[in-house]
């Protein structure tokens, strides 16, 4: 069998009819033998009945969700090519010959692009038009590099092979984004197809800020540059300015004064933002060993230089610095007979190397036992 085509439904019996329809047309129009497969978990309207009256396959999926579905009915499929859609009318099964050629010609994914096609009048609403869709898309691309301009259309298609490389996990609708991202994780080759999107018939699935955060937090579990080591050096290196800075004595800048209040500050960001960092390489290294493929060059380096004995010495300086420093100044207090003192900003400086220092010890410990399985020691 050539094509399978794929459709999650849940209640949707006012159109599940017209999508099988329109999909029987598309394969004869694309001139290709198919099959059309509806995966259901729970409908309790008439879906069912209407996909078997027509000559679908119904499978039955018990998790609920999105991705549980797709995962459901394609591990189902019979086709060489898979093509997924929604069975609500939202998509025209009727035109995928475009897809189909793609796959054809070599593609691995083809992904629908609306933004880039045509959205009829009511069938996007303007915050997922204008907001959603592209702020996703614009993060998906910063993190992931994708190149894809609608990373939530809905109508695509792919190999069965490239499913089985994808190893997708998502249960609920950030499997779009999964989809996309996993692809060109394994350099799968992606390809757009412009398509049109017509308004929907029956109630929505999708729950805007619910599934939004979804597919947002689904990005920042697989980006720990963006959600740890960027942010976290960024901290880092405000808080090293002002302890640096304010050292000496006030620091002035553009008419305002910085002094201890500000070392303060400092202090807590170089602690706070050295731990957000430590937390990204921890994220890193599991990654690593969870065998996927090391490819920005930071972490490369990282993973080159990095032993355990390494990090304790470089820890076990800041540490030592930090710590004789405030012996000198404790010595100091204690020969002028415990009187007043002012040495806050030296004092609150070695506090925090010793702080970064033992961070540093423990944080190397903690990054060797993530390589231990990669038999790095
Ligand atoms: N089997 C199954 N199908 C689901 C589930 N949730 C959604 N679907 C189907 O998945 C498709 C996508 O859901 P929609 O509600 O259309 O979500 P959407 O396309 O992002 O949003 P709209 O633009 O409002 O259509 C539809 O065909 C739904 O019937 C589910 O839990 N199980
Ligand atoms: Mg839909």
């Amino acid at each position: 069998m050539e094509v399978s085509i794929v459709m999650p439904c849940l209640n949707e019996e006012a159109t599940i009819g017209s999508c099988i329809i329109k999909a029987k047309k598309g394969l004869q129009s694309a001139g290709v033998s198919g099959e059309i497969v509806v995966v259901d978990n729970g409908s309790t309207d008439r879906s069912v009945d209407n996909a078997r009256q027509l000559g679908a396959r119904v499978v039955f999926e018990a998790n609920k969700g999105y991705g549980n579905a797709y995962k459901k009915g394609f591990a189902e499929a019979h086709g060489q090519f898979l093509i997924m859609g929604d069975s609500d009318d939202t998509y025209d099964f009727s035109e995928i010959r475009p897809f189909i050629d793609a796959l054809k010609k070599g593609a691995d994914l083809v992904v629908g692009t609306r933004l880039k096609g045509k959205i009829l009048p009511g069938a996007m609403p303007p915050l997922h038009r204008y907001f959603g869709t592209p702020f996703l898309a614009w993060l998906l691309n910063l993190f992931f590099k994708t190149g894809i301009s609608d990373p939530n259309c809905g109508l695509r298609g792919l190999t069965k092979d490239a499913f089985l490389k994808m190893h997708l996990q998502s249960g609920g609708m950030e499997f779009a984004s999964e989809m996309i991202i996993n692809a060109a994780r394994e350099k799968l080759k992606i390809k757009e197809v412009p398509i049109t999107y017509y308004p929907r018939q029956g109630e929505s699935k999708l729950r805007t800020f619910h599934d939004g955060w979804r597919h947002l937090r689904f990005m920042l579990f697989y980006s720990p540059t963006y959600l740890f080591l960027l942010p976290g050096a960024l901290i880092s290196l405000i808080g090293l300015f002002f302890l640096v800075a304010i050292l000496p004595g006030t620091f002035s800048f553009g008419g305002l004064k910085f002094d201890i209040h500000y070392m303060v500050l400092g202090s807590a960001l170089s602690t706070l933002g050295s731990q957000i960092l430590t937390i990204g390489l921890f994220a890193k290294c599991y990654a690593y060993t969870e065998g996927y493929e090391v490819e920005d060059r930071f972490i490369k380096f990282f993973l080159k230089h990095f032993s355990l004995e390494r990090g304790l010495y470089l820890g076990g300086i800041l540490f030592l610095i930090g710590l004789i420093w405030n012996i000198f100044i404790l010595v100091k207090w204690i020969n002028s007979d415990f009187g007043a003192l002012a040495e806050i900003r030296p004092a609150l400086f070695a506090l925090s190397l010793v702080v970064l220092g033992v961070q540093a010890i423990f944080s190397s410990f903690f990054i060797s036992i993530l390589l231990l399985k990669k038999g790095r020691f």
